[in-house]
């Protein structure tokens, strides 16, 4: 039997089964067609940016490990490489950009005097290409951020220099976001922290605020720029002090009407974001996830198919807050090929979503409603083994992206024909 007629029965088989407890996969798949994933441009070039050529990146306590042959080094080649990613994902999606990813016709230009200008070749190739840009000012790698410090500087000056960044940064995401009819999240994460136990906890808390506040003293419109803040936990070298706390954002997101970005590597070991996503949406309109898997610490790994991915999915679905919560991928490997590691982790992000709306979402909720808890887990046991696979790999049919494993073929040639000529 030809290959594409059996997708297709194993898929009709498949929705029957849905539709027996009350879901269509039609509407799913629909639905699914409207998500657009804010993918990163970072894991191209294991976060290398754009500004000096061959830079290492310093600094930030962000770090991809691995030496893979073929990262790309141009904006041409990066471009190249998202392309061939793209059209292994099923649907119309995004690329985030990190403002070190600047095209600065090879002269160096430094992150307080970025304009617009050296995003327009980002802005160009995305129109019609992608369903829009996200935006991050880049507040590491940097000789000014190597003592760990940025926006929550002591000194002045440097401080300064870090609010223009971020000013500057936030014009051009409000001016990317005109360009393309489409609101660029603008995301504002720093490293600021110590190493060591701090004796003053507070003041650097108290600077941060001020700054944040200077970056977004000027007048945005939300219809072209959403500005949102990141939390985390620890990094390397903030091991035992992070200004930027989760509590520290979510008052800081709460009292100035920010975005909330949830980075799932970003908490405790046993903290999950998904168990956050209701409780800050309560208090929030809109939120920001970087989804990425953390692997015993914020390691960034390649987002797997996993519990916790399946979990974040099911929020979104069962909350319905799809149209609230913008969804980024965040991971940097270099131990494999970076465009597989891209369309590993946006496909499996596509798979837990389609898999959350095939979930008999209704019936486990009247369940529950009723307090019938014995039905509530029965339901939520045997929806796990339903056959969502079918349903996505003719989705993927539908959209023209290529079924199972057959993307791995032309990630195999893209290597041979191109990565390995660099
Ligand atoms: C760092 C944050 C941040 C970065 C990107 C590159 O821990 O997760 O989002 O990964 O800005
Ligand atoms: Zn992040």
């Amino acid at each position: 039997m030809p290959k594409d007629k059996q997708i297709e029965q194993a898929y009709e088989l498949a929705r029957q089964r849905y539709a027996e407890l009350g879901v269509d996969a039609q509407v799913a798949m629909r639905i699914l067609q409207t998500i657009a994933i804010s993918i990163h441009c970072w894991q191209g070039d294991d976060l290398g940016g754009l500004e000096r050529p061959g830079a290492v990146l310093t600094g930030g306590g962000i770090q991809a490990t691995g030496n893979y042959p073929g990262k790309a080094r141009t904006i041409d080649e990066l471009q190249g490489d998202i392309e061939k990613a793209v059209s292994l994902i099923p649907g119309k999606h995004r690329l985030n950009l990190h403002a070190s990813y600047l095209d600065n016709a090879d002269k160096f230009v430094d992150r307080d005097q970025i304009t617009v200008k050296h995003f327009q070749p980002w802005i160009d190739w995305a129109k019609g290409r992608l369903a829009g840009l996200d935006f991050n000012p880049t507040f590491f790698s940097h000789p000014k951020a190597l003592d760990g410090f940025t926006l929550s500087h002591p000194d002045k000056a440097i401080r300064q220099f870090w609010i223009e960044h971020g000013r500057a940064s936030r014009r051009i995401a409000a001016e990317i976001g005109r360009q393309l009819g489409s609101p660029c999240v603008n995301n504002v994460w720093v490293p600021d922290g110590y190493k060591d136990t701090p004796a003053d906890r507070l003041a650097p808390r108290r600077r941060l605020i001020e700054s944040l506040d200077q970056v977004f003293a000027e007048k945005a419109d939300t219809k072209y720029v959403l500005d949102s803040v990141e939390p985390k936990l620890f990094g390397i070298g903030s091991e035992s002090y992070v200004v930027g706390s989760h509590e520290f954002y979510m008052g800081y997101a709460v009292s100035r009407g920010k975005l909330l970005c949830l980075d799932s590597g970003h908490f405790h070991p046993t903290e999950v974001i998904s168990d956050k996503i209701s409780s800050v949406l309560c208090f929030l309109d809109r939120i920001l996830l970087h989804v990425s898997r953390p692997v015993r610490w914020d390691s960034d790994h390649v987002v797997a198919l996993d519990d916790e991915l399946f979990a974040i999915a099911r929020e979104l679905v069962r909350g319905d807050f799809l149209h609230r919560v913008h969804i980024g991928l965040d991971f940097f490997d270099a131990s494999i090929n970076r465009i597989a590691a891209w369309v590993i982790g946006a496909r499996n992000m596509l798979k837990a979503l389609l898999a959350a709306m095939l979930e008999p979402t209704s019936m486990i909720q009247n369940m529950e409603a009723k307090g019938d808890l014995t039905g509530r887990l029965a339901l939520m046991e045997e929806t796990k083994s339903l056959p969502f696979g079918p349903v996505w790999d003719y989705y993927c049919l539908s959209k023209n992206a290529p079924v199972a494993m057959a993307w791995l073929d032309e990630v195999r040639s893209y290597e041979q024909e191109v990565l390995n000529k660099r």
